[in-house]
């Protein structure tokens, strides 16, 4: 009988990897709480959009992957449950991993391995998950070992992400570590780190932490151009020009799940010496307001008066994807509400809910109620329509309209 994979949380990774897997000719079995969730999967819809993701779907429901409510007996578990950090202490919340696990050790075998992919600050495992195996082993005698695999897959192009990325494995010994490769290395055609747990661990918000940084940067040197009066576009890119530069793209802010929130992790668990890592994240979280400051002073050379006729393009956290998870958009509204500020129009292509005050879900309507229009998200609905918005103000934060008499950062 083949090796049995039970991959704990659906979600953004669980889903794709275990997708992956199956394809692959593993037998998989997803496992998620969500009631509606699984049964959607187990229905034939996927549960959210991704290139190349439905392929991937019916491979693996030929090869016969099974989404449950229920955790299996297996020889290996990959763990990729949310891991939010709490807003107030900036730590990670790891409860839903340790429960993760804790329902593991009531069904694993003896020897089974644990994969952790979410993302978690260096120690967790050893804080909250090596407690759980150690009781096992205490008071069943079973052996549980851990292994820590962070996922490093971007939204918008997971799978192929999935398959060319380098990875990263943590483990206690290098027979683990060598094992939990063999699994990967089924998909994976990039190089694959064997490591320690928490090097794993470590190097995961330290990316992360590291494009946070390379943002900020960008980031400061807008503020700097804004009162020098140079093209900050023009300068990154001449600078770039030298083999050992590359500033990334100033922005209306960071947000998504990873890069606005792992570096918190490093602050909260050390602070004092993370600085650099401080002053970056305040940087980003800086620009909401920064974007709303620039509305303030174009409606004001324009003579717009209400803020009714100004609409904001885009409530995701990046182009070309429909997840909202701490978009500077939302951040922006945010930041207005603080200021007893209402009235801002809203619409995204890509969210089709009514998760805001005054959104449109009509491209023709939105444009028809303003006078200015604002460019949080570079999506490709926006470079296409870009006749369309001809006769409005724009503020573009992401550099993606192409007409002139666009307004900048
Ligand atoms: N952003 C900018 N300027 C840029 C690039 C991005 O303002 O030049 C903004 C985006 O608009 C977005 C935010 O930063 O709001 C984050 O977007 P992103 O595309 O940089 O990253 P994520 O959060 O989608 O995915 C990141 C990736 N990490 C790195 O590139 C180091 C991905 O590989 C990780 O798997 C993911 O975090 C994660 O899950 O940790």
């Amino acid at each position: 009988m083949k090796e049995l994979i039970n991959v704990i949380g659906l979600g953004y990774i669980g889903l794709p990897t275990a997708l992956m897997l199956a394809s692959k000719g593993l037998s998989v079995v997803g496992t998620d709480l969500n009631v509606e969730k699984v049964r959607q999967l187990q229905n034939g819809a996927l549960t959210f959009e991704e290139e190349g993701l439905k392929c991937l779907y019916n491979k693996a429901l030929e090869n016969g992957i099974k989404f449950s409510n229920v955790y299996e007996t297996a020889e290996m578990y990959i763990v990729a449950v949310p891991t939010p950090f709490n807003k107030f202490s900036k730590k990670v919340v790891a409860d839903y991993l340790i429960n993760a696990v804790g329902n593991i050790a009531k069904v694993c075998k003896n020897g089974s391995i644990v994969v952790v992919e979410s993302t978690i600050s260096p120690g967790t495992i050893e804080r909250f998950i090596r407690p759980i195996a150690e009781n096992l082993f205490e008071d069943e005698g079973k052996k549980m070992h851990l292994a820590h695999a962070p996922e490093r897959i971007i939204p918008g192009n997971m799978i192929n992400e999935l398959i060319h990325n380098n990875r990263t494995i943590g483990a206690d010994n290098l027979q683990i570590a060598q094992k939990v490769k063999g699994i990967y290395s089924m998909f994976c055609e990039g190089e694959i780190e064997l490591t320690d747990i928490k090097t794993a661990e470590m190097s995961k918000v330290v990316e992360n932490a590291y494009r946070d940084i390379n943002i900020a940067y960008a980031n400061e040197l807008v503020k700097i151009c804004k009162v020098a009066d140079v093209d900050v576009y023009e300068l990154i890119r001449i600078a770039n020009k030298h083999p050992r530069v590359n500033i990334l793209s100033p922005g209306p802010g960071v947000g998504g799940h990873c890069i606005s929130v792992d570096p918190w992790f490093l602050v909260g668990d050390y602070p004092g010496l993370a600085n650099i890592i401080l002053s970056a994240r305040k940087i980003n979280d800086s620009m909401p307001e920064y974007v709303l400051e620039r509305i303030d002073e174009i409606m004001a050379q324009n003579n717009i008066e209400l803020v009714e006729r100004v609409g904001l393009y885009g409530l995701t956290y990046k182009e070309n994807v429909d997840d909202i998870r701490e978009s500077p958009t939302l951040q922006l509204l945010d930041c207005m509400k603080r200021h007893l500020a209402k009235g801002i129009k809203v619409y995204d292509p890509y969210i089709k809910e009514d998760i805001v005050e005054n959104q449109y879900h009509d491209f023709e309507t939105f444009v028809s109620n303003i006078d200015m229009i604002v460019i949080m998200v570079g999506h490709d609905e926006i470079k296409r329509r870009q006749k369309d918005i001809d006769h409005l103000l724009i503020l573009d934060t992401r550099n993606v309209i192409t007409s002139k008499n666009v307004f900048k950062l």
